[in-house]
C-alpha cells in the first residue's frame, strides 16, 4: 500500500520508500510482476542516483564558476566494490532507507549484497586509486576519474580441488545502475595509418581505423559534503555512420560485423593475455583509448572555460593529470600531439605546457612489470607517436650530454632514453668519444647470471676474452635486440614530478631504479605514502568497532580527521574499552565463521586466532612461506601428544584470500597447495580446533569488508624491497589487527606508529637482499633443517599426490627448475617460524592483545587516504579544495 511517487531528494523514509516503488514500477529494468531481492536492489540504487545526481550537476556547475584547478586522475584500474552502502553512508541516510526498506518488506544488508562488485582493477593500484577518488570527494577536490569501462572486468574465480578456475565476470549483465550513460559525449579514437606531410611541414596522421569511445559516469559521492565527482568510463564501439551498410545487404555479416568486434574488443577485459603479437597490440589500444578520450574531454573543457580567450600556456594553471603507473604514459605524446598538429602550438611550447601538467607516480619495482613495447608494434599502431616520442628521446639525449661526463655519456644514454636498442641520431653519436675506442668497449661480454650458470666454474671474463679472439677473426655480428619503448623512462622525463607509494619505497626509487635521473633532477623526486578511505575500511565495514571507537573518543570527527584515533592511546590498558573491544570483534569474528560456512563448507571456531593473508599470489609475496610455516606447524602437533599440543599452540584459522593472473602457473601452484593443505589439515581429527586453513574463493573489495573487520593477525612478509606499499597492511592495522611481516613497504611507517612492541618483525632487511642472493649462487646458503623437513614432508604425499617438484624446485639453486630461490622463502623460513611461535604466546594473553589491537587502530591515524590526498593536493597537483555552498 505504499504509493509510487518520485521523491528524488527526500531524507523521509516513507517518502524514499515510495521514491524506490517510483523506479520499480517506471524506471524499470526487469518486469512488472517481481519485487524481489534483486529489483529491490536495482530500485534501491536508482532512488539513491536521484540524490546523486542533483549532487553531481551542482558540484561541476560550481567548479565550472569558480573555474579551479582541477585534478585527472588517469588509471587503468578502479576498484570500486560496491557502491550502495557507501553512498547511503556518506550521505548518512543509513537509519532512513533501512526503514525504507523495512516498509517495503525487505531488509537494507540482504539488499546491499545484491550488488555485484564493480572490479575494474586487479589489485591495490586500482583500489588506491578508488579511495583516492573517495577522498577527493570528501576533501572537496576539483577532481575526475578516468578510466575504461571493462565488460568482463576482472575473472571470478573458483577454488576447486585442483585449484583456482577462472569464469567470467559478469557485473554488467544486469545493468548497472550506478552509471549515468553520456551518449552526447564521444570522441572519435584513431589506430594504425600513415603520416603525411601537410602545409607548411604540417604532420598528418591520416588513414588507419577509427573507433568512437563514448563516456559513462559514475558518480562518487564525499562525506559528510554536498561535493560528487565523477569517474567517467570510456566504452568503445562503432558510431552508426561508420556501419558498413553495403557489406551487410550484400550477407557479408562478418566483414560488416568486422569493425564492431574490433572496437568493441577494446574495452572486454582488464589485462588481456599479452603474450602474442595481438595481445600487444591490444593492451596498447586500450592505454591509447583511454588516455586519447581523456585528453580530447580535458581539452575540450578547458578549451570551454576559456570562453574565447583560448591560452594554452594556461593549461597547467587549471589542469593537472596524474598517471597512475605507467600504463597512461601515452597521454604525455597525445596531448603533445594535439598541441602541435591540431591547434598548431611549436614544439618548445608545447613540451612546456606538457611537462607541467602530468606527473607519474610509481608503483613497483619488479622489472617485469615495468612496461616496455616492441617498437614495431607501436610503429603500426600509433605512427605519429613514435615520432613525437623520438623527438622527446633524441632532445633528453642532448640534454644529458650537456649534464654528464662525457665518459660516462654513453652508459648514461643507454639507461635513460626512452627508445631502447635504437640507433643513435647523428647529433647525439658526434657527441660520444672517437669510435675505436667504442667498438671495443662493445665486446667485453657482460657478466650477466645466464653467463656464470653457462660456463660453471670458469671464468666468464676470460671466457669473454677468447671469445674477443675468436670474433676478431670471424666477424660474428651478433642478433640486434628488439628495439623497445621503455615506459617509465618517458614517465620520468615528461613527468614534472614522480612519486614512489612509501618512504622506503620511494628511496629504492632513488637510489636504484631511476638512480641516473634522480642526478639529473633531484627535485622532481617525492614520496607520497599510500593510505585508505576510513569510511569504508572502518566505518562502513566495522560498525562494531566504530561505535567503540565514537564512544572513548567522544565524537565521530575520527572519520574525517583521523588523527584524533591516536588518542585511543590514552585508554589502551583500560579494561572496559577492552571489553567493548574484544565484544566488537567478537561480533565480526562470528560474521566470518558464517560466511566461511557458506562459501567453503568449513566450520571454523570462533574462538580461535583469526589469522588472515590477502593479496593477489604472487611469488614475492610469499603466500609459500605462509603455508610452508602452517606445515610445519601440522608436522610439529602431529608428533606431539594431545597434551604438548595444547600447552604449544593456541587454536587458529589461517586464512587466504587471492587471485592468481590466469597464466602464472607459480602462482596457480601455490594456490593448489594451499587447498591441499586445507583439505589433509582441516580433516585430520586429531587436530580438530587447532589448526584450520580456508582458501576464501573470489577475494575482492566485498570479500575484504568481511575479513578485514574479523582479523585478528595478518601477514604481509613479502622479500624486503619487493612491495612497494601494500595498502591491505593499513586496513587490518585500522581494524585492530596486529601485523606480522618484513621491514618492507609501508609496513616499516606502520611499525613505527603502532610501536615495535605492537608488530611482529621477522625477515632479512632490503638492503640485504642482493648480498644474499649472491651468496646463494655462490653455494654459500646453508638450508635450516626445518626447512628441509617441510619440503620432504609436502613430496611424501601427505597432502595428495599432485607433483609440486616443479613448485618446490624454484627454491632450489640448482635443480632443473631452479631459480635459485629468489624471494628468499629459505633464508626467511627460520626466523618466520620463530616469530610464529611468538605470536602463539602473545595471543594467549588476551589482554596483551587487546592492547596490541588497540594500539594498532590508534597508530593507524596517519594511513588515511585523506591525509595521501592532501599532501598530492599540496606538493603536485597544486590544488586547493572548493566546497560547494
Ligand atoms: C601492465 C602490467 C605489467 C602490470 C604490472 C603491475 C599491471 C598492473 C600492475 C599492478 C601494480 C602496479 C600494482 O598494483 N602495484 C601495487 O600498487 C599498490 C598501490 O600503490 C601498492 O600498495 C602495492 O605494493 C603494489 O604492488
Amino acid at each position: 500500500d505504499i504509493k509510487p511517487q518520485a521523491n528524488p531528494l527526500s531524507t523521509n523514509p516513507s517518502e524514499i520508500a515510495s521514491n524506490i516503488k517510483y523506479h520499480a514500477e517506471y524506471t524499470p529494468s526487469f518486469s512488472p510482476y517481481k519485487f524481489e531481492l534483486k529489483q529491490a536492489y536495482v530500485a534501491t540504487a536508482e532512488s539513491l542516483r536521484d540524490t546523486l545526481i542533483e549532487r553531481w550537476n551542482q558540484t561541476y556547475k560550481h567548479f565550472s564558476k569558480e573555474n579551479a584547478k582541477t585534478i585527472h586522475y588517469l588509471s587503468m584500474e578502479f576498484l570500486q566494490g560496491r557502491a550502495l552502502l557507501n553512498a547511503i553512508g556518506n550521505l548518512e541516510l543509513n537509519d532512513a532507507y533501512s526503514e525504507a526498506l523495512h516498509k517495503l518488506g525487505y531488509d537494507l544488508e540482504a539488499v546491499a549484497e545484491q550488488e555485484p562488485d564493480a572490479a575494474l582493477g586487479n589489485g591495490g593500484l586500482g583500489r588506491l586509486a578508488s579511495c583516492f577518488l573517495d577522498s577527493l570527494s570528501t576533501l572537496n577536490y576539483p577532481a575526475w576519474g578516468y578510466g575504461l569501462r571493462y565488460k568482463y572486468g576482472l575473472f571470478q574465480q573458483s577454488i576447486t580441488k585442483d585449484g583456482q578456475k577462472e569464469q567470467c565476470e559478469k557485473w554488467l549483465e544486469m545493468g548497472y545502475p550506478w552509471e549515468i550513460p553520456r551518449n552526447d559525449i564521444s570522441y572519435p579514437i584513431k589506430f594504425f595509418g600513415q603520416v603525411a606531410e601537410g602545409q607548411g611541414g604540417k604532420r598528418e596522421w591520416v588513414g588507419g581505423e577509427n573507433v568512437r569511445a563514448f563516456a559513462y559516469d559514475v558518480p562518487i559521492p564525499g562525506f559528510r559534503t554536498k561535493n560528487t565527482i565523477s569517474l567517467r568510463l570510456w566504452s568503445t564501439r562503432v558510431a552508426a555512420e561508420d556501419f558498413d551498410l553495403a557489406a551487410f545487404n550484400s550477407g557479408d555479416y562478418s566483414k560488416a560485423g568486422e569493425a564492431h568486434a574490433n572496437a568493441e574488443r577494446i574495452c572486454y577485459v582488464l589485462y588481456p593475455g599479452d603474450a602474442t603479437e595481438e595481445g600487444k597490440q591490444l593492451r596498447l589500444k586500450q592505454q591509447y583509448t583511454l588516455c586519447s578520450a581523456s585528453i580530447q574531454d580535458i581539452m575540450a573543457r578547458f578549451k570551454e572555460r576559456s570562453k574565447g580567450a583560448l591560452n594554452w600556456d594556461a593549461l597547467p594553471s587549471k589542469v593537472a593529470i596524474q598517471m597512475n603507473d605507467t600504463h597512461p604514459t601515452l597521454c604525455v605524446p597525445e596531448l603533445l600531439r594535439i598541441l602541435i598538429d591540431e591547434e598548431g602550438l611549436a614544439w618548445d611550447e608545447a613540451w612546456k605546457i606538457t611537462q607541467a601538467t602530468v606527473a607519474y607516480t610509481n608503483h613497483t619495482v619488479l622489472p617485469e612489470a615495468l612496461e616496455k613495447w616492441p617498437l614495431t608494434t607501436f610503429q603500426k599502431l600509433l605512427p605519429r607517436h613514435v615520432e613525437i616520442i623520438e623527438t622527446i628521446d633524441e632532445q633528453f639525449m642532448s640534454f644529458v650530454a650537456g649534464n654528464v661526463e662525457k665518459s660516462e655519456l654513453e652508459s648514461k644514454i643507454a639507461s635513460m632514453r626512452i627508445l631502447e636498442n635504437v640507433d643513435l641520431p647523428a647529433s647525439i653519436q658526434s657527441l660520444l668519444p672517437p669510435k675505436p675506442v667504442r667498438e671495443k668497449a662493445k665486446k667485453v661480454k657482460p657478466v650477466t647470471d645466464a653467463a656464470i650458470k653457462e660456463n660453471g666454474t670458469k671464468s666468464p671474463v676470460k671466457e669473454a676474452a677468447a671469445e674477443e679472439e675468436e670474433e676478431e677473426e670471424e666477424e660474428v655480428v651478433p642478433p640486434k635486440p628488439a628495439s623497445t619503448v621503455r615506459m617509465a623512462n618517458l614517465c620520468v622525463i615528461a613527468g614534472h614530478k614522480v612519486n614512489g607509494v612509501a618512504a622506503i619505497h620511494s628511496q629504492i626509487v632513488i637510489d636504484e631504479v631511476f638512480n641516473d635521473f634522480y642526478q639529473l633532477w633531484p627535485e622532481k623526486f617525492q614520496n607520497k605514502t599510500n593510505g585508505v578511505t576510513p569510511r569504508r575500511w572502518l566505518k562502513f565495514c566495522n560498525p562494531e568497532l566504530s561505535s567503540v571507537i565514537t564512544k572513548w573518543l567522544g565524537s565521530e570527527e575520527w572519520v574525517l580527521d583521523t588523527k584524533q584515533l591516536s588518542g585511543l592511546r590514552n585508554f589502551a590498558d583500560n579494561k572496559e574499552l577492552q571489553q567493548e573491544w574484544v565484544n566488537a570483534k567478537v561480533a565480526r569474528k562470528a560474521k566470518l565463521a558464517a560466511y566461511i560456512k557458506s562459501k567453503t563448507g568449513y566450520t571454523i571456531n570462533p574462538n580461535a586466532l583469526f589469522d588472515i593473508q590477502v593479496k593477489r599470489i604472487h611469488e614475492y609475496k610469499r603466500q609459500l612461506l605462509n603455508i610452508m610455516g602452517v606445515i610445519y606447524r601440522y608436522k610439529k602437533m602431529k608428533e606431539m601428544s594431545e597434551k604438548e599440543r595444547a600447552a604449544k599452540y593456541v587454536p587458529r584459522v589461517v586464512m587466504f584470500g587471492g587471485k592468481a593472473f590466469a597464466t602464472y602457473w607459480q602462482a596457480k601452484r601455490i594456490v593448489k597447495l594451499i587447498t591441499d593443505v586445507a583439505a589433509t589439515v582441516n580433516n585430520d581429527p586429531e587436530i580438530g580446533d587447532l589448526l584450520k586453513v580456508i582458501m576464501v574463493p573470489d577475494y575482492n573489495v566485498s570479500v575484504a569488508e568481511v575479513l578485514i573487520p574479523a582479523s585478528e593477525l595478518s601477514q604481509h612478509i613479502s622479500t624486503a624491497g619487493m612491495e612497494a606499499s601494500g595498502t591491505s597492511n593499513m586496513k587490518f592495522s585500522m581494524n585492530g589487527c596486529v601485523l606480522i611481516g618484513t621491514l618492507d613497504g609501508a609496513n616499516v611507517e606502520i611499525r613505527e606508529e603502532v610501536g615495535e612492541d605492537n608488530f611482529f618483525l621477522f625477515g632479512a632487511y632490503a638492503h640485504e637482499i642482493a648480498g644474499l642472493r649472491a651468496d646463494r649462487a655462490a653455494g654459500k646458503f646453508q638450508p635450516d633443517p626445518r626447512f628441509e623437513e617441510v619440503k620432504s614432508f609436502i613430496r611424501s604425499g601427505v597432502f595428495g599426490d599432485y607433483d609440486y617438484n616443479e613448485l618446490l624446485g624454484s627454491l632450489e639453486g640448482d635443480s632443473g627448475y631452479g631459480r635459485g630461490d629468489y624471494f628468499l622463502v629459505g633464508h626467511d623460513f627460520p626466523a618466520y617460524i620463530e616469530c610464529q611461535d611468538k605470536v602463539d604466546e602473545a595471543y594467549r594473553d588476551q589482554q596483551r592483545w587487546t592492547r596490541m589491537s588497540i594500539m594498532n587502530t590508534a597508530g593507524s591515524y596517519t594511513f588515511s587516504s585523506d591525509r595521501t590526498i592532501h599532501e598530492y593536493a599540496k606538493d603536485i597537483w597544486e590544488i586547493t579544495p572548493s566546497p560547494l555552498e
